[in-house]
C-alpha cells in the first residue's frame, strides 16, 4: 500500500474516532479538527521525528497546535500512535481528565497548553530559537487559524521568527476561511496572506490542506530556504469529509446527534471502501 493510500485511510480513522468523541462527551470543535485532520496525520505519521514511548526524547521534533480549541484530532492521533492509552479518550471532557478541550501538558507528547489564540507562534519562536543556540536539529511545527490571523501577537512573532532567522521553524495557517462567528473576510480580513508573511520575512508555499502528495512533497522539502522560516498556506475546507458540515460556520462547535454521527460514519467508511477498492484494482492491474 502506498503512503499516501496509507495517510488517506488513517484520515478517515482519525475522523471517524473524533467524531464519536465529541459524540459521546457531547462537547467539542467538530469543524477546525475535520479541517486539519489531514496536516496532522501528515505530520504524525510521515514528517515529524517523535517517539510515542519517549515523549520527552531531547532531538523530537516539536508540534504546538497554537489553535488549540480543534484538540480532537490531536487527542485520536496522540492515543492511536500509543502516547496513552486508547481508552483514555473515553474520559475526554468529563470531570477530572487530563484529555480536557484544548492542548494540556499533562499529556504525554503535548508541549505547551495552548488555546488562548496568538499564543502558540511565539511558543514555537522561543523553542526554535533554544535550538537554534543549542545546535540541535529538531524542528518546531506550529498550527495556527486563519481567524487568528487576526491577534496581534501572531506578527510581533513572525517578525522574531525572520530576525532570528529560524529555518527549522515551519508553521501553517489552516485557511478554511470560517472562524467562530462566520467568514474571516468579514470577520477581519486577512488577504493576500501570502505577501503579508512574505513582507514578514517568511518563505510562504500554499498547498491543497488535504492533498497528501502535495502536502508530503512540500514537507519533504523543508526548509528549502535557510535562513527563513517557512509559513504553509493550507487551502482547507472547514468539516472536511462529513457533506453537511462543511463549509458550515455552525458547525464550528455543533455536536452531532445519533442520526448525524451515523451518516458521518456512514459516509466515512464509504470513503474508505473506495480507497480500499481503488487500492485492490491497482494491485491487480499490477
Ligand atoms: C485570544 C482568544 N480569543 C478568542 C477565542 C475564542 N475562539 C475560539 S475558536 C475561535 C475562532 C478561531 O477561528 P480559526 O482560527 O479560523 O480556527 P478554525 O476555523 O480553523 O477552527 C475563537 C475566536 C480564543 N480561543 N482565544
Amino acid at each position: 500500500m502506498s503512503t499516501v493510500t496509507e495517510l488517506k485511510l488513517k484520515s478517515l480513522q482519525i475522523r471517524a474516532d473524533l467524531l464519536r468523541l465529541i459524540h459521546s462527551a457531547k462537547m467539542g470543535h467538530t469543524g477546525g479538527s475535520l479541517s486539519n485532520t489531514d496536516i496532522l496525520t501528515t505530520l504524525y505519521y510521515e514528517i515529524m521525528k517523535h517517539d510515542p514511548s519517549r515523549p520527552k526524547w531531547a532531538e523530537r521534533d516539536r508540534f504546538i497546535a497554537s489553535k488549540g480549541h480543534s484538540v480532537e484530532s490531536l487527542w485520536c492521533i496522540l492515543a492511536d500512535l500509543g502516547y496513552f492509552p486508547k481508552e483514555e479518550l473515553a474520559t475526554y471532557c468529563q470531570f477530572g481528565t487530563r484529555l480536557i478541550g484544548h492542548p494540556n501538558n499533562k499529556v504525554p507528547g503535548i508541549e505547551m497548553n495552548t488555546g488562548a489564540l496568538g499564543h502558540g507562534l511565539a511558543i514555537s519562536v522561543g523553542m526554535a530559537l533554544a535550538a537554534k543556540k543549542d545546535s540541535k536539529a529538531y524542528r518546531v511545527f506550529c498550527l495556527m487559524g486563519d481567524g487568528e490571523q487576526a491577534e496581534g501577537s501572531v506578527w510581533e512573532a513572525a517578525m522574531a521568527g525572520a530576525h532570528y532567522k529560524l529555518d527549522h521553524l515551519i508553521g501553517f495557517v489552516d485557511r478554511n476561511r470560517l472562524q467562530i462567528s462566520g467568514n474571516t473576510e468579514d470577520v477581519m480580513g486577512i488577504d493576500p496572506l501570502d505577501r503579508k508573511w512574505e513582507a514578514f520575512g517568511w518563505h510562504v508555499k500554499q498547498v491543497n490542506g488535504h492533498d497528501f502528495d502535495e502536502l508530503l512533497e512540500t514537507l519533504r522539502a523543508v526548509p528549502e530556504q535557510t535562513g527563513k522560516p517557512t509559513l504553509i498556506i493550507l487551502n482547507t475546507t472547514k468539516g472536511k469529509g462529513v457533506s453537511f458540515a462543511e463549509n458550515q460556520p455552525e458547525w464550528h462547535h455543533h455536536v452531532p446527534n445519533d442520526e448525524q454521527l451515523r451518516l458521518a460514519i456512514g459516509e466515512l467508511e464509504a470513503a474508505s471502501a473506495a480507497i480500499a477498492e481503488a487500492e485492490e484494482e491497482r494491485g491487480m492491474n499490477g
